[in-house]
């Protein structure tokens, strides 16, 4: 496939003055994990892969559902992470995936469980079979920040169909990869190992909801949840799980990561709601990355539109 490369310094002129906001908080961030991390074999602060290795997607597809803000920058999106496989503080996953996912294993993804067509699939014939779209979507995390983000992938629908679920699906289940030596925060149990998703089959069929293989025109890194991710942007972050390496129909409702941690704080659906506030904190406005004041958080992440019929006649409030 590809093949032009592209560094991440050469960004538009319009993300210049972003990326410099971001880089002295960076830099303070830097610091302090540094000093925190002594006996780490730390590498120097980097982007994980050399970026003018990656693979560089072109003659993408122009997305109807993409957003015309104003994109968070690729050093942002690369270095502000939550994945906690890789450690919990926002750097440790673009310092410690630097040599993940460990290329010279070949990635499967297993898709199983009420379905017609199970299979395990090997990453290059799973993707094949897709045109690329650039997604420009809104990402809201719980914790109160969101990114705009240009995504690269296809409708995780596309994949869905060819495995022909049967009439007992009532949910798909995703799992990300467990392999404590690759993924060292699974030596620790802040979550249970590994990492689970769930939605319901109607919200994974939505064609909003989409399977990423990269962002900003290249290939995905290691902290953003290479190679394949799944991204639903009208839900909180956590569901949108990474390096996923199974798929499941099943009838009954997965139990995620997030509520086996904390069933009063994370629900099953968590979809973005600024009327239903986080036990702990306020949901209704958040900080975007690189912007100084906080904005305020729309119902659906603004995706309403798209998705609201799903949960008419629910009480959000209930199943939050
Ligand atoms: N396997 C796995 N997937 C995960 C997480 C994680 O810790 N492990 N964190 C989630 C959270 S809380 C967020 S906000 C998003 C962040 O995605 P990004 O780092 O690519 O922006 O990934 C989600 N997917
Ligand atoms: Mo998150």
């Amino acid at each position: 496939m590809l093949i032009r490369r592209r560094k991440p310094w050469d960004l538009p002129e319009s993300e210049v003055t972003d990326y410099k906001v971001y880089k002295n908080r960076r830099q303070f961030l830097n610091t302090s994990i540094t000093a925190g991390l002594a006996l780490a074999a730390a590498p120097s602060i980097g982007l994980g892969k050399p970026v003018d290795e990656l693979q560089v997607y072109k003659d993408l597809k122009p997305s109807p559902f993409s957003t015309d803000e104003e994109k968070t920058t690729f050093e942002a999106i690369t270095t502000y992470n939550n994945f906690y496989e890789f450690g919990t503080g926002k750097e440790d996953p673009s310092l410690y995936a630097t040599e993940f996912p460990d290329e010279s294993q070949i990635w499967k993804v297993e898709i199983d469980g009420e379905c017609d067509n199970p299979g395990v699939y090997e990453y290059d014939d799973l993707v094949k079979p897709f045109t690329m779209e650039e997604r420009i979507y809104r990402m809201r995390c719980v914790e109160g920040w969101s990114m705009v983000i240009p995504w690269i992938g296809f409708p995780l629908a596309e994949l869905l169909k060819r495995a022909k679920p049967n009439s007992k699906a009532k949910y798909v289940e995703f799992t990300t990869l467990y392999d404590p030596e690759q993924m060292p925060g699974q030596n620790r149990d802040v979550l249970e190992w590994p990492y689970v998703e769930g939605l319901r089959m109607d919200e994974a069929m939505n064609p909003l909801t989409m399977i990423s293989v990269g962002l900003y025109g290249k290939e995905l890194l290691g902290q953003n949840g290479a190679p394949l991710r799944l991204v639903v942007p009208w839900k909180y972050g956590f569901k949108s799980i990474k390096s996923v390496v199974r798929i499941r129909f099943v009838e009954e409702m997965p139990q995620t990561a997030w509520m086996k941690a904390n069933a009063n704080e994370y629900g099953f659906y968590s979809n973005v709601n600024p009327n239903v506030n986080h036990p702990r904190w306020s949901q209704r406005r958040e900080r975007r990355i690189g912007e100084f004041l906080k904005r305020d958080t729309l119902m659906f992440n603004g995706y309403g539109d798209y998705v609201a019929e799903l949960y008419s006649g629910m009480d959000l409030k209930r199943y939050f």
